[in-house]
């Protein structure tokens, strides 16, 4: 057998502004294909995907999660001691950081989130008309996160450009990276400094990360490159999870109808939007062997692409897989990967969207379209840079 060569770029303004003919072209080539573009190889399939999330073994992340391997040239940043590590060195650190997002830890946030989000939606029904996107799905995460990981109220609109920037820089350097460097190069001593102890209140998971170095468990730095894991990869990414399910609600009337006439409805509602909108589409990793996906063959050291999106909406999985059901079993996707990399943070997430469905669920009758939306690029993340709404009080 030979592996289907396609001539799609992953990276480009055509692919991001509609993904969804080359996820089924790819889905439909084979269980693994071609991309001469970057010469790497991808993988769009549910089962091909989920497979590979979970054999780390086979298919590393030490040597990077983007387009660049590590084992050739030198990580762009200090690499992170979680997303960019494979097993032994990888299972230390998370096992630390699963006890400091631990769902009793994230527990404990629960009646200030939902405060937060309930204090939010009503200022936005008071205005009625704004945009979904800086007002809402940006706001709510820069405020309840930042709290909880104790950093101070100053200049946390900071993170934003930092977590564009380190997603994009996953792809090739084109463009779009070059643009969200210089957008973030004001910003990144900033993020820098919020890492170190001094920066962090003493009740937050900045200061149990770094309670751990006390211990011994791991040292100063450690600590320091584990908050920056916080920094980077809690909001973007929530961000665009609160987005997704925002254009989904507004796109799908029906589903927000039910949402409002069963407001328990809220956790499945923001799940299936992820499942649906995938915020974080794709990843690599790079074989550490010569491997075998689907029957055919891959040597050692090759890139390889998971398209999460993809197999989200894989109809070998997901009946009727591009509509909005919220009623769904949509346990199973994998927009928040899966295995020993899975998110670390989707206790967190969860608990965010949560919060926000249901103040909407409880307090709006209607959200209407009231602009063209706008989308925003990034190389890794799908989301919309504008979304602007009219919303009336239920
Ligand atoms: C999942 C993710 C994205 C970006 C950065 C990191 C993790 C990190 O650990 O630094």
């Amino acid at each position: 057998m030979t592996i289907p060569a396609l001539p799609i770029d992953p990276f480009c303004q055509a692919f991001f502004d509609d993904p969804f003919p080359a996820h089924a072209a790819m889905r439909d080539a084979g269980p693994v294909v071609y991309l001469p573009v970057y010469d790497i190889h991808a993988v769009a399939r549910y089962d091909e995907v989920r497979a590979m999330l979970l054999d780390w073994g086979s298919f590393a992340s030490a040597r990077g999660v983007g387009l660049s391997d590590f084992a050739r040239e030198t990580p762009w940043r200090l690499p992170s001691l979680l997303l960019e590590a494979d097993p032994p060195v990888h299972d230390r650190t998370r096992k630390l950081m699963d006890r400091v997002l631990a769902p009793a830890a994230v527990r404990a946030l629960r009646d200030g989130f939902i405060q937060a989000a309930d204090r939010l939606v009503d200022a936005l029904l008071e205005r009625g008309s704004f945009d979904a996107i800086p007002d809402l799905a940006e706001a709510y995460p820069l405020t309840v996160f930042p709290d909880a990981v104790g950093m101070p109220v100053e200049n946390r609109r900071f993170l934003l450009p930092y977590g564009n920037m380190v997603f994009n820089s996953f792809g090739p350097r084109n463009a779009w990276f070059q643009a969200a460097v210089a957008d973030a190069a004001p910003v990144l001593d900033w993020v820098q400094a919020q890492s170190r102890r001094e920066a962090l209140s003493p009740t937050g998971f900045g200061a149990a990360i770094h309670a751990a170095a006390d211990s011994g468990e791991i040292s100063v730095a450690e600590a320091e490159v584990l908050v920056r894991s916080l920094l980077t990869a809690g909001v973007d990414t929530t961000v665009n999870g609160l987005g997704a399910s925002l254009y989904c609600l507004a796109r799908f009337p029906d589903a927000f109808a039910r949402l409002r006439a069963d407001p328990g409805l809220a956790r499945g509602a923001f799940e299936e939007a992820v499942r649906l909108e995938s915020p974080v589409q794709t990843f690599f990793r790079t074989t550490t062997r010569t491997v075998e996906i689907g029957g055919e063959t891959l040597d050692e050291g090759r890139k390889v692409l998971m398209f999460l999106g993809a197999a989200n909406r894989d109809p070998r999985r997901w009946e009727d897989p591009d509509d909005y059901d919220i009623g769904r079993r949509s346990a199973g996707h994998v927009g928040f990967g899966t295995g020993i990399h899975g998110c670390v943070g989707a206790v967190l997430a969860r608990l965010e969207g949560e919060a926000v469905l249901g103040a909407l669920a409880r307090k709006v009758a209607s959200i209407e379209i009231a602009g063209v939306p706008r989308r925003r690029y990034n190389n890794t993340l799908r989301g919309l840079a504008s979304l602007p709404v009219v919303i009336r009080a239920g």
